[in-house]
């Protein structure tokens, strides 16, 4: 049979190195359909439970392989459904291609079942490339451009397949013509580096600087030892956003650790008294933590200009590729003599992790959620890959969670969209399935969809050469990390009508897919479940009981914010006892320093 286009797309699509596609069938996309069924050896495809879950995966896979990640859906519905996952990766910066079916040509523009404006409806997400594909000489072309500009502006592009054209005879090189576009696949990455001047005037700034703080983002992903070397010589500290967490190991001592309201004392005190800020491949975005306009002199560097400048007044902008313009930088940097700022943050780091631990065995009722983290972290394997979702799993995954070398991780950062966590473990299971992915989810998101991507699981985990594979669930009964933000940012007190969630066996759910299933009700058995879970020879989903009045309070607080809290409290929070009695030493111990220090 000759092939059609739908058998070139994929021919095409394989020769950008493609060999996963995340998706759900559906009849808008028939055609490919029964060309992947032609061609098994090119490509695994995955079928998940949602759209959504797809686009997630897909992102997932970009964030931990630094590949293009594509998934596929049906017109209509399908397509609809992709859009809150192509968003968190074009959010994140992540290249994916989403490939969308559409109604046949015959029919587009009949307000035809199914029929939606897909060109309109992605011109946001995908803004950079989405293109119909209405005729069999396109192929090339689309498939060529939206690999190429997702991976060169790391976002998120288009292809639209109206379903009469993936049956048309492929023409897999268009006709030596007027009105013909020749293209070719792949994509080298180029070097990237300042001018020469720049870079001497980046240096002289850091030498003159007596107190450099450094903050790093996923930007920074690759640049470790650089950071390291750079730190070194500048007698600095690192802070971390939180997608920059495993770009450096949290057991390094200089390593301050995250940056915000889910940061640390120690990246707080940096911030709040440095003179000098570098920032690489980060676009963290909350000012108030970083320095106070004209308190330092600011550098960023950053392969997007678009993304430079816009988060502090930085006095020199340097667009390069973090890796390589930290390598030209190094040799102009100076060895700092006066070793007592560095000196100052490693001491605040030492005292900060005793905090940590002082805070995660704080007794609660029945769990401390930050004591299950604390008691995951040295268990961890070599090379886990962890993801954490938006709720208060993320802050728990920052402060507690010391990654190590070789380790991943990542969360929705700038969507910060609920239920990221199940879908970019699976992705990085089906990335890396000889390592063990782990992912720390809120009940409130399992709910959402990680209950449903467990069936996900069962379909897939028995070709998984390591078939580990784990889910905590932070079992509170609530939209904490909400109602702790009503409490704090609004004064208002815990409202159960909107915030209160049901109880459901989540350990039994999972046995009854033919997973390990663990309840965890006592503090005591917390450690035990999770070596049963990276011991076990399938896939675990960890039901673990936690307490939602242990407050997840920022490493400082402001003075209004303190307000709110408290007059939350007296506005008869249904939760009010509990929050007294098991958050009051965390109040004084952790975070009040600051108040002190700060907002008086
Ligand atoms: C799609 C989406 N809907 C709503 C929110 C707002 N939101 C952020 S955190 C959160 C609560 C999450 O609850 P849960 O998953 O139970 O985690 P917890 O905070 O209780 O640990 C909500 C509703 C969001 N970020 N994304
Ligand atoms: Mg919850």
């Amino acid at each position: 049979m000759a092939d059609k286009v739908s058998d070139f797309l994929l021919k095409r699509l394989s020769e950008w190195g493609i060999r996963r596609i995340f998706g759900y069938p559906g009849d808008g996309i028939l055609g490919i359909m029964g060309a992947l069924e032609r061609h098994p050896d090119l490509f695994q495809f995955v079928q998940v439970r949602h759209e959504e879950m797809a686009a997630f995966m897909a992102s997932g896979h970009a964030k931990f392989t630094g590949e293009l990640g594509v998934c596929m859906a049906t017109s209509g519905p399908g397509a609809i459904h992709l859009l809150n996952g192509l968003y968190d990766a074009k959010m994140d910066h992540q290249p994916v291609l989403a490939i969308v079916g559409q109604s046949a040509r015959s029919a587009l523009g009949g307000n035809y079942q199914q029929e939606v404006d897909l060109m309109n409806l992605f011109k946001d997400v995908a803004g950079e490339y989405v293109h119909t594909c209405t005729d069999a000489v396109q192929m090339r072309q689309l498939v060529d451009r939206a690999c190429r500009i997702a991976l060169a502006e790391r976002t998120v592009t288009c292809i639209i397949m109206p379903k009469d054209v993936q049956d048309l005879d492929a023409v897999e090189k268009p006709p030596h013509k007027h009105n013909t576009v020749h293209t070719s696949a792949g994509y080298f990455y180029p070097y990237t580096i300042p001018s020469k001047e720049d870079l001497q005037r980046a240096a002289d700034i850091l030498n003159e600087g007596k107190k450099v703080a450094i903050l790093i983002g996923a930007g920074a992903m690759d640049a470790g030892p650089e950071v390291t070397k750079v730190a070194n010589l500048l007698g600095c500290g690192v802070a971390k956003a939180l997608l920059g967490k495993a770009a450096l190991p949290d057991d390094l001592p200089f390593v301050t650790g995250g940056l915000g309201l889910l940061g640390t004392t120690p990246s707080w005190n940096m911030m709040m008294n440095c003179d000098t800020l570098l920032m690489v491949g980060s676009s963290f975005p909350y000012s108030e933590f970083l320095p106070k306009e004209g308190q330092a002199r600011g550098i960023q560097i950053d392969i997007d200009p678009r993304m430079v400048g816009i988060r502090y007044p930085m006095e020199l902008n340097l667009i390069g590729d973090s890796v390589q313009t930290l390598r030209a930088l190094i040799p102009l940097l100076h060895w700092k003599q006066d070793r007592s700022w560095r000196e100052k943050i490693e001491s605040d780091i030492r005292d900060w992790w005793k905090t940590v631990e002082a805070r995660a065995k704080e007794s609660a009722d029945p769990i401390n959620p930050e004591f299950v983290t604390w008691e995951l972290s040295p268990r961890l394997p070599d090379k886990a890959i962890l993801s954490a979702d938006s709720g208060t799993t993320a802050n728990w995954y920052g402060r507690t969670i010391k990654m190590r070398q070789g380790m991943k991780g990542s969360v929705s950062g700038s969507l910060a969209s609920l239920g990221a966590a199940v879908p970019y473990a699976i992705a990085a299971k089906f990335a890396y399935p000889d390592r063990v992915p782990i992912a720390l989810t809120g009940d409130g998101a399992f709910q959402m969809n990680g209950l449903n991507e467990m069936i996900t699981v069962k379909k897939y985990w028995k070709e998984w050469s390591d078939p580990r594979l784990v889910f905590i669930v932070f079992n509170n009964q609530d939209l904490n990390q909400v109602t702790w933000e009503m409490r704090i940012e609004a004064g208002d007190p815990k409202l159960p009508m909107t915030q209160s969630i049901p109880d459901m066996p989540y350990a039994a759910y999972a046995e009854s897919l033919g997973l390990r299933g663990i309840r965890v009700e006592k503090p005591e058995d917390v450690g035990r479940a999770i070596d049963e879970a990276l011991s076990a020879n399938c896939p675990t989903v960890i039901d673990v009981y936690t307490d939602p009045d242990v407050p997840t309070l920022p490493p400082h607080i402001t003075f209004e914010e303190a307000k709110n809290y408290s007059t939350a409290l007296l506005h008869m929070d249904p939760d009010e006892g509990g929050i007294i009695k098991e958050s009051i030493k965390s109040l004084v111990e952790g975070i009040l320093p600051g108040l002190g220090e700060k907002d008086k």
